[in-house]
């Protein structure tokens, strides 16, 4: 092909479609409480993507609050300052914050979590400051940060607030940055994940997926989260009901493929730069859009899953369609976790690695066919599980999902009691049945 014809138009649309997904999600917002230099603005820094509390733009709400927000990452932070000043003014600061977490009840502002900062360090919690934090655990969900956490002291002063029974949601040791003691001794960073897995649990779910978007500490998270969410997204768009379509119209199945790359970029949330959007996509046939990828799904793809390139003048079945999306989406997944972990870690992939491993992996995937677990996990969620050996570990796996819907023990009272009259009703009527039909013969 021609290097004047490479105009990126898949590029392009996948990097809208991210950042349109992104816009659609309900962002998380998350109050900062705690002194001045107890170490809030590293602590988001370090487990928020886009370093919010320097790059961010500040509104302030109030005299004492700032909103720090960024275009197209989906959380706000408001960050309090001046608790440290004199009582008149502590006492300012105080009613503020608690009059703006009780007007925004319910609205699109609403304070999901607090995350009050004490220095571990000072090992020392005022009488004014539990009595505000009782406060405002009555509102909202509070995580007690304490902030430059180091060694043993630390975790008694965290069993001690603990035992205050101040009505949180928890109390958690962190050292946000690595923490220099002398030339050659360094204090990793710690805590940050176990912050992140308590805030998951207490904020709504319908912010979770803003959550998973923008933290940045949990990358195992992320790869769970975006798998899950394609696994159902194949399973219902290219499942039973799939008009098989024929080969030559491989381009249709596109558009839902650039939809799923998207939604998976924007599970991740993390910036994927152009070029790196580029490399991927046309390790997949190239990047001059729908036709071209439709071409390649036929031409190249398709021969490798067993059985189905020997069909002449074929259909592609939703089960066919299926294989070579999860491949894709998948393959991306994976892709993205060993970028976002190198990241991490502060190291770089180089493009040829990347296109190596996205191919790779996608035709691992598409040689494995009908027997890739992720395939059989699809097929299993569309209620296909005949072709399951007993001792796939999917099977486990859904006998296991289906215990959890189950068991007795989630079940309210209230619901235990509604359940029962229902069985009994169903037994009833199946009795009355039985009778009847024995009554017939
Ligand atoms: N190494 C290390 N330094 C930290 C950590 N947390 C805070 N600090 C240091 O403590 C100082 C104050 O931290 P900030 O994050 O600016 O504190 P803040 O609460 O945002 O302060 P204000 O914005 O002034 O209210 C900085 O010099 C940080 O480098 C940490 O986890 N590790
Ligand atoms: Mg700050």
């Amino acid at each position: 092909m021609a290097k004047s014809s490479f105009d990126m138009s898949l590029v392009k649309e996948l990097m809208h479609k991210t950042q349109e997904e992104i816009n659609k999600m309900p962002p998380v917002n998350v109050m900062l409480v705690g002194k001045t230099g107890v170490g809030k603005s590293t602590l988001v820094n370090s487990i928020f993507r886009e370093n919010l509390s320097q790059t961010g733009i500040g509104k302030p709400v109030t005299q004492h609050l700032v909103k720090i927000a960024k275009d197209g990452v989906p959380i706000s932070l408001y960050d309090t300052r001046g608790l440290e000043l004199e009582k008149s003014i502590q006492h300012q600061v105080k009613k503020e914050v608690l009059d703006t977490i009780k007007k925004n009840k319910g609205k699109e502002d609403q304070i999901h979590v607090v995350y009050y900062c004490l220095n571990a360090a000072s090992n020392r919690i005022e009488a004014s400051e539990i009595d505000f934090i009782k406060e405002l655990g009555k509102e909202v969900p509070v995580i007690v940060v304490l902030t430059q956490s180091i060694g043993t002291p630390a975790e008694e002063f965290r069993k001690y607030i603990y035992q205050l029974n101040l009505g949180i949601v928890g109390v958690v040791n962190i050292m946000a940055q690595p923490y220099p003691i002398y030339e050659s001794v360094t204090i990793p960073s710690s805590g940050l994940v176990e912050l992140i897995d308590l805030t998951f649990t207490v904020v709504p779910k319908e912010v979770s997926e803003a959550l998973t978007n923008v933290q940045q500490v949990d990358i195992a998270r992320k790869a769970k989260q975006a798998r899950k969410w394609a696994t159902h997204y194949i399973a219902t768009t290219f499942g039973i009901g799939f008009s098989p379509i024929p080969f030559s119209d491989a381009t249709l199945l596109v558009p839902m493929q650039v939809t799923m790359m998207a939604h998976i970029t924007a599970i991740f949330g993390m910036a994927v730069d152009k070029n790196t959007m580029t490399t991927i996509v046309s390790v997949v046939g190239g990047t001059s859009g729908a036709t071209f990828l439709g071409r390649y799904i036929t031409s190249n793809l398709l021969k490798l899953i067993p059985g189905v390139g020997s069909i002449a003048g074929g259909i592609i079945s939703g089960t066919t369609a299926s294989i070579v999306t999860t491949a894709l989406g998948m393959s991306y997944v994976e892709v993205l976790t060993i970028l976002a972990k190198s990241q991490q870690e502060g190291g770089t992939v180089s493009m040829d690695q990347l296109k190596e491993l996205m191919k790779t992996k996608i035709e691992q995937r598409l040689k494995q066919g009908k027997q890739n677990p992720d395939i059989q996990r699809i097929r299993a969620q569309q209620g296909i599980t005949k072709e399951l050996q007993n001792d796939s570990p999917i099977k486990a796996e859904i006998i296991e999902n289906e215990k959890q819907k189950t068991n007795p023990i989630k079940i309210g009272v209230r619901q235990t009691k509604k359940l029962t009259q229902q069985v009994q009703g169903w037994l009833q009527k199946s009795m009355k049945l039985g009778t009847k039909d024995k009554k017939a013969k």
